[in-house]
């Protein structure tokens, strides 16, 4: 591993993971990922992605994840979007990237949206493009979809518009009164890429039409209830609409389900946690790992709750996040206290 060309980094872009509470499932547009509805979601503060760049001379972009080198696939990946900066700034130079994951990338939690999002950061910065929020989020759409969340703090609005520069993420309102407790179920990378899922719920899935209807429906309701401040709304809409999402996938034509035995077992004890007076609610992605949404406060409790059933390994708490950062640092990635 040769991390020398670190040394030439002069600042790095920092982005949140975000979780969404009305989620972003299905596109009706690949090349330009556009999505079919509207989507909402925190964006959460100690998951988040560091990355730094800087130019080089070489023939090719060298990317680094967690000090460890990419392949040509993977890397190809990220140049093509770098692409848009360099062609935005008409400056063809090849870069470094060097990205670091505050979270194990193993625990297959999402890392593509902080991951984008910092990367356009840092190539905004670096190829000096100072676009506006709203153009770099319709930029960050085109690397992941829900990446172009992850630009911005607390609760934030997809809003899934009808072309490319209408499909784009704005603050909607302050998450501070709220955190999420992660439960890591299943470290393994998942069988069903979010990307190709979509793809089929979209085309096969005859719960599709419902979904699309229901999700409209579900952010007005979201937006009221947030701005409401009225945290058992936020937490119900939230918890029916991830199970929406998920029922999607059984309309399929090889029918499959991201739940496995243990994300069953937790959605009953956070039935049960609800039961017992302390109100928390789940949430679940394209994959097995449950999300509990609760009030701050109560997050100490929560924790002490799910100690009992769970190794602290398994346990990440997280509160709301501000938006993507870009800092000057010296020694990039030499020791996790410069980053
Ligand atoms: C979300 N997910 O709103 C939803 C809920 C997963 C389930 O956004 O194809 O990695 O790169 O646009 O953004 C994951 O999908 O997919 C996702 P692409 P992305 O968070």
């Amino acid at each position: 591993m040769d991390l020398s060309f670190e040394r030439n980094i002069k600042f790095f872009a920092r982005a949140g993971a975000n979780i969404a509470l009305v989620k972003y499932w299905g596109k009706k547009n690949e090349t330009l990922k556009l999505p079919h509805n509207s989507s909402l979601s925190m964006t959460l503060n100690s998951l988040y992605t560091d990355t730094g760049m800087a130019f080089h001379t070489g023939e090719q972009d060298i990317f680094y994840l967690n000090g460890v080198l990419q392949n040509p696939q993977e890397t190809e990946k990220i140049s093509t979007f770098v692409d848009f900066f360099r062609t935005l700034s008409r400056n063809p130079s090849k870069v470094f990237i060097s990205s670091y994951n505050s979270f194990p990338t193993a625990a297959g939690l999402a890392s593509s949206a902080s991951g984008y999002a910092a990367l356009a950061g840092a190539s905004d910065f670096l190829f000096q493009t100072n676009l506006s929020k709203k153009e770099l989020s319709c930029l960050t759409r085109r690397g992941s979809g829900s990446a172009c969340r992850s630009l911005f703090g607390g609760f934030v609005e997809w809003q899934a518009g009808a072309s490319d520069d209408t499909s784009y993420a704005q603050p909607f309102a302050s998450a501070e009164d709220y955190a999420m407790l992660i439960l890591v179920l299943n470290p393994e990378r998942k069988k069903h890429s979010s990307t190709q899922a979509m793809k089929e719920v979209v085309r096969q899935s005859i719960f599709y039409p419902a979904w699309v209807e229901q999700a409209e429906r579900d952010i007005m309701e979201m937006k009221q209830a947030i701005l409401e401040k009225d945290f058992s709304r936020i937490g119900q809409i939230a918890e029916a609409n991830c199970l929406k999402m998920h029922a999607t996938t059984l309309g399929i034509n090889n029918p499959f389900t991201y739940w496995i035995p243990e994300s069953l077992m937790a959605m009953e004890q956070v039935r049960e946690l609800r039961n017992n007076g302390l109100e928390v609610y789940f949430t679940m992605d394209a994959g097995p790992n449950v999300k509990i949404f609760c009030r701050k406060k109560d997050l100490p409790s929560l924790i002490t709750e799910m100690k009992k059933y769970y190794s602290m390994e398994q346990l990440i708490p997280t509160e709301s996040g501000a938006g993507y950062t870009v800092k000057e640092c010296e020694n990039f990635g030499q020791s996790e206290s410069s980053r």
